[in-house]
């Protein structure tokens, strides 16, 4: 396959879901600037991961991300459909699944982005299970997030990933955090306190099993959205996504939750995604000997 590899051992993977479907138009691109500032500022390489006409890049330039984004096709690629995008030459933008496969292509260790995909709410209709757990119980990679986004099941996610044998550890933090909410009901395999432990941990880890650790990192408590505004907007929004099923479901919620919580909800989105970044940073630079 052709694919584009600028990765260094430095490497921290970043997905373009988020920029791409996951952020309202125009913000995309000056917010993964902002990541890769992050991200070099503590000794790491920002590697920016996508799909450019049936190619895959790791280590997307600002012009290929532009170009992606501006995509009138874009696709969300996850394991299940990412080498079909890839046959069809089509512009694709990676989930947390199809960014871990192709980080694992090049032995990117430590990848960074909001919240994992993980099993959906019962509305009555059917399973539905993200992509991302198997992910991290095949491929070689640290995903840092926090946790899982807090409209899906996320006692639910937390236990799948538990049958899926994938640890769950904390950065700093007792429980299994939800995204917008620092914490939920469910518990972590292990709490961690500073970032050189952690390091060694996931090397060896990584080495020994050839699967993936999901290290979990609080939104910062700042940014925190209050559980009685998030339990109103989550409801609005669910309202207006009825109907709605499948690969779309998760961009309809999140645009949903963005308009009816007056943009709060946003701010935290971008709040999270750079405090992982910033704790991937500081990890990739330990891994890579930096
Ligand atoms: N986290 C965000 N915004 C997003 C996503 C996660 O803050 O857009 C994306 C990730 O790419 C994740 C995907 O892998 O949603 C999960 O989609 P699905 O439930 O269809 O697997
Ligand atoms: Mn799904």
């Amino acid at each position: 396959m052709d694919m584009l590899d600028r990765s260094t051992p430095q490497s921290v993977a970043l997905e373009t879901t988020l920029p791409a479907l996951g952020l309202p138009a125009g913000e995309g691109l000056p917010f993964s600037r902002e990541l890769n500032g992050i991200i070099r500022s503590e000794g790491a390489e920002p590697s920016v991961i996508g799909v450019l006409r049936g190619r895959p890049i790791v280590g997307m330039t600002d012009d290929e991300l532009a170009a992606l984004l501006d995509s009138r096709t874009v696709e969300k690629a996850n394991t299940a459909n990412l080498g079909l995008l890839i046959h069809r030459g089509a512009d694709a933008a990676t989930t947390v699944s199809a960014t871990m496969e192709l980080a694992a292509a090049v032995g990117v260790r430590v990848f960074a982005t909001g919240g994992i995909g993980g099993v959906h709410k019962d509305y009555g209709r059917h399973l539905d299970i993200s992509a991302d757990l198997a992910a991290l119980a095949r491929f070689p990679v640290a995903v840092v997030a926090s946790g899982t986004k807090s409209l899906l099941d996320v006692v639910s996610t937390r236990e799948a990933l538990e049958s899926l044998g994938v640890p769950v550890v904390g950065f700093r933090c007792d429980r299994f955090p939800a995204f917008y909410l620092r914490e939920s009901d469910a518990t972590l395999d292990a709490r961690f306190e500073n970032e050189a432990d952690l390091a060694v941990f996931i090397a060896d880890e990584l080495d020994r099993t050839g699967r993936g650790v999901l290290v979990c990192n609080p939104i910062p408590e700042a940014d925190e959205v209050t559980r009685a505004d998030w339990d109103r907007w989550l409801a609005e929004a669910e309202r207006r996504c009825a109907g709605i099923g499948g690969r779309d479901i998760t961009p309809c919620v999140l645009g949903a939750l963005h308009e009816v919580s007056g943009g709060a909800t946003l701010l935290a989105n971008l709040a999270l995604v750079r405090s992982n970044a910033r704790l991937g940073a500081r990890l990739a630079a330990r891994l890579g000997g930096a």
